[in-house]
Order: C-alpha cells, then structure tokens, then sequence
C-alpha cells in the first residue's frame, strides 16, 4: 500500500464509529424539514418542493415537483425538455424515484416525455415493477395519460450539429447537471427523485446511473437517503448512493460517508481520475452531507425558511 492510500485508510479507519447505527438512535429533528438537491438549478426545484410541503405535501410530492423544475426549463440542457440528445440526435431521458417505505419506480432510455421523473413514480405506485425501459415505458406513459412531443429545443439541435462536425467526446461534467432532490418532510420521512438527459452524445441506447436504485438514487428511511450526480458509468460499478447510505448506517457522517464513497472510486482510478462525481446525503437525523472527487460542486440546501447554494471542493 502506497503511503498516501495508508494515510487516508487510516484516517478514515479513526473517524468510522464502529457499530452499526439504527434509525432509533438518531434524534429526529420534527417539523424542521429539508430539501437538497444538486447544482444551481437545484434553487428553483427547493422552491417549488418546498411550496409542496408547505401545503401539506409529503416528502415523494415534494422530491417529484422540485425535480420536474429543470425537466420543464429549456435552458436546462441536461434534464428534460432541452437535454442535449445522443449520438444521433435522440434525447433519451432517465429517471427515478425512491420513497420513505423503500419502494421505487424508474425509467431508462424514455423518449419524447417531458417528465420522465412523473412516469418513474406511476412506474412505482402504478405497477407491480421497479423499472420500464425504452419504447415500453413510453407506451406505459402514454397509457397514463402522458402526452409525446418533440423535447428536442432548436437551441439543443444547434448544440448537436455543432458537435457533430468533431464529434469530440464529451464527458459529463462538461456537460452536467443532472438534478437529484432528497427531501426530509416535517414527520421525519425521507423521499427522493432523480432525472437526466444523461451523457451528452451518448451511444444511443446508453443508460446511466440516474434510474438504477442505489447508484443513481438510494432512501432508505431508517437511516438516510443519498443521490449523485456525475459519471454514471463510475457511480453503477460503486453501486453508489447505496453505499453512502451504508456507510451512514455504520457510523460515518453524511459527508464523510459520501468521502469514502468518492475515496474508492478515486483510488480505483490510480488516485486520479478524470471524471467528476458528486454526492448529497440526508441522514435521518437532518444532518446533512455533500462532496465531489474534483473541481468543485454547488447544491441547494432549503431548510429553515432559507434557500441558498452551497459550494464545495474536490477532493483531489
Ligand atoms: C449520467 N449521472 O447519465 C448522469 C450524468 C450527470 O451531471 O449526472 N451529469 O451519467
């Protein structure tokens, strides 16, 4: 083991409890409740989530209307209506939702639906499944009263034919933002939602992390929720936001749980990859967790009647 990989395992070694926490053990923080969720954009989605809450709405009705925010803005080139489309100039969407029982729904590879992350929740309350994919899922929203149309802007068309004179490719956090919003209501109960247009020019056909349960999205209400944004393909192999939960579970706070999750895909990579990932976690308590591998990343935290971004470094 190199020094520096001693180091930091023995870091974390000293600041991991070593007993598994349960959900009784954690004081609730009641009637104080919380949305967070990723990058700028994540400012509009707390406000409207939070108007949800504030009408009585629970924690999935909230984490579902903040995300349908950046699904409905045009400017937002990497969610929804105006995501940037694939190799072949497809915009395929993928999305999910996890509540406070443990139960899920999602969606991959949708096409020509303005709210994928709608559809991933009649997927979970609608159906004896978890997951709907491609034209099976369109066919399932359109059953359900969803209507198609085109979500390819001429802003977003412009974007393409410009890349597609190089076609250089593009790593997500050229092109980011992917919005996940966890949501802690005033009874305690967490909820969550995740949606994206996903790796711009992608192969058509590609899936990212964003509506796989525990990589994209994990809830898990006893403990906390954790979502990522970033570079899918690195957050399916660490099965993720999953593993952050986890880590809460065993002791590490929500930061430090999201650190030792970066920490193993970091160190995969020969201590330097290329690639941005980003976590936020709640942990059942409220207290609240983030981190990014490099560069830096912002998130919303709304609580206490304030609404305010937040920026972070990189670990490396
Ligand atoms: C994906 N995780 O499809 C998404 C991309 C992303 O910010 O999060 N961008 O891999």
């Amino acid at each position: 083991m190199k020094r520096r990989d001693f180091i930091r395992t023995s870091a974390i070694g000293l600041a991991a409890p070593s007993r598994l926490i349960s959900g009784e053990s954690l004081k609730l923080n009641m009637n104080d409740p919380l949305i967070l969720s990723t990058w700028e954009h994540g400012l509009p989605a707390n406000d409207v989530a939070w108007d949800v809450l504030h009408k009585g709405g629970s924690a999935m009705d909230a984490a579902e209307a903040g995300a349908k925010v950046p699904e409905a803005d045009p400017t937002s080139t990497s969610v929804g209506f105006g995501g940037l489309p694939d190799e072949q100039g497809n915009v395929t969407l993928d999305a999910c939702v996890m509540d406070s029982t443990g139960n899920a729904g999602s969606v991959a590879f949708l096409q020509n639906i303005k709210h994928p992350v709608s559809v991933a929740r009649k997927v979970m309350e609608d159906t004896k499944h978890v997951m709907l994919v491609g034209e099976g899922a369109k066919q399932f929203a359109v059953s359900k009263g969803f209507e198609e149309m085109d979500l390819l802007t001429d802003e977003s068309k412009r974007a393409w034919e410009e890349w597609k004179k190089k076609r250089r490719e593009m790593t997500p956090h050229e092109t980011h933002d992917t919005i996940s919003v966890l949501v802690q209501d005033k009874n305690g109960d967490l909820a969550g939602a995740c949606t994206t247009s996903g790796w711009a020019y992608k192969l058509h056909g590609r899936v990212g992390d964003s509506p796989i349960i525990g990589a994209g999205l994990f809830v898990d209400n006893e403990i906390g929720c954790a979502a990522a944004t970033g570079l899918g393909e690195e957050l399916i192999k660490s099965t993720g936001s999953f593993l952050v939960v986890e880590l809460m579970r065993q002791g590490y706070d929500p930061t430090a749980a999201c650190e030792e999750a970066l920490s193993r895909v970091i160190k995969a990579h020969n201590g330097n990859p290329d690639f941005q990932i980003a976590y936020i976690a709640i942990r059942k308590d409220g207290e609240i967790g983030s981190a990014c591998i490099k560069w830096s990343f912002d998130y919303a935290l709304a609580r206490g009647g304030e609404n305010k971004l937040h920026k972070i470094k990189g670990m490396i």
